[in-house]
């Protein structure tokens, strides 16, 4: 049974193999992105058991999305063929520098009908946190039901709910529906992982103290983490809060999936009831391990290789 569970949709990702305006690329890399399964998929190399719910179509993209998480380690016992809906796609466009634009075929995906009735309790007995992500909500109204759903398995049966806001403005019909929604998940949530840029977005502020602010007015227990990129990241909990900074990244290759290794980075430390600042570290070390190779998940490192780059990193620093 999983320790971390988390559902979303995971959709084939068709990479440019030219940095050139889309409609001038002509060759691709197949790869898959999803960013609630890239993190079950960086908990696995970590080596924890991580659960990923959701619904692919019955076809050969949906056949590879799951063999690659399912080979990742990833449980899928409660993913779910939809004989009607094909399994989504994207686009990547790199058009200069490190800026990525992606264009989504993905409007009625096998995802998008995932349906609550597929969340069996008990999958959840042995869950030490579940995830809940900003885009979920986005896809479908019962999309949105499994979100619902999560928060509700997860209050009844004590499990802290992470949540990852992962605003995707072209998901929501606008920036104020965006907005309610994903406040009024984060007020119900245990963990908030936030960008600064969600973070101005979602409360107004650019201010990683003023957005913690912001979300422990409404519930006062929550930790929040704001990451800050190459930075590092601020954190705030009920007793301390601090800034822990980044690790230095030779070349950006591919910022997609930077977010989700940082989850999955933390989260590891937090199963190993690592303090705060600890997995904190991780999370920002997972996250600069990851930008320098191309894909959502091809370059989340393994727990050795992790502890390793973090040993390497402060004995230089000694
Ligand atoms: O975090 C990376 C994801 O954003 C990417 O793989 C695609 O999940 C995705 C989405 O829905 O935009």
């Amino acid at each position: 049974m999983p320790e971390v569970i988390t559902a979303g949709e995971t959709m084939i990702i068709l990479n440019p193999d030219q940095s050139v305006p889309l409609e001038y690329a002509h060759s691709f890399t197949k790869q898959i992105g999803g960013a609630e399964s890239n993190v079950a998929v960086g908990l696995s190399r970590l080596g924890h058991r991580a659960g990923w719910i959701s619904r692919i179509g019955n076809d050969p993209f949906g056949n590879y999305v799951r063999q690659v998480i399912r080979g990742e380690g990833v449980d899928t016992s409660l993913v779910s063929v939809d004989h009607e809906a094909p399994t989504g796609v994207f686009f990547k466009e790199r058009k200069s520098g490190n800026a990525v634009n992606v264009y989504y075929y993905r409007a009625g995906s096998a995802a998008s009908r995932l349906d609550k009735s597929l969340l069996d309790r008990s999958y959840f007995k042995e869950a030490r946190y579940v995830l809940v992500s900003g885009i979920l909500p986005a896809l479908s109204e019962s999309c949105s039901e499994v979100t619902e759903e999560l928060l509700k398995i997860s209050r009844e049966q004590n499990i802290p709910v992470v949540f990852d806001p992962n605003i995707r403005l072209k998901l929501w019909p606008d920036r104020q529906e965006a907005v309610t929604r994903l406040n009024h998940i984060a007020e119900r949530s245990d963990i908030i992982l936030i960008g600064q840029t969600e973070g101005w977005q979602l409360t107004g502020s650019y201010d990683e103290e003023e957005i913690a602010a912001f979300y422990r007015k409404k519930n006062p227990e929550v930790t929040v983490i704001v990451k800050l990129g190459a930075k590092g990241a601020y954190f705030s909990t009920p007793e301390e809060s601090g800034t822990v900074p980044g690790y230095p990244v030779s070349e950006v290759i591919d910022p997609i999936g930077a977010g989700d290794a940082f989850a999955a980075g933390f989260l590891s430390a937090c199963l190993k009831n690592a303090g705060m600042k600890e997995a904190v570290k991780y999370g920002n070390a997972a996250g600069a391990v990851t930008v320098q190779v191309s894909g959502d998940i091809e370059g989340f490192p393994r727990e050795a290789e992790l502890d390793a780059m973090i040993r390497q990193a402060e004995a230089e620093t000694e």
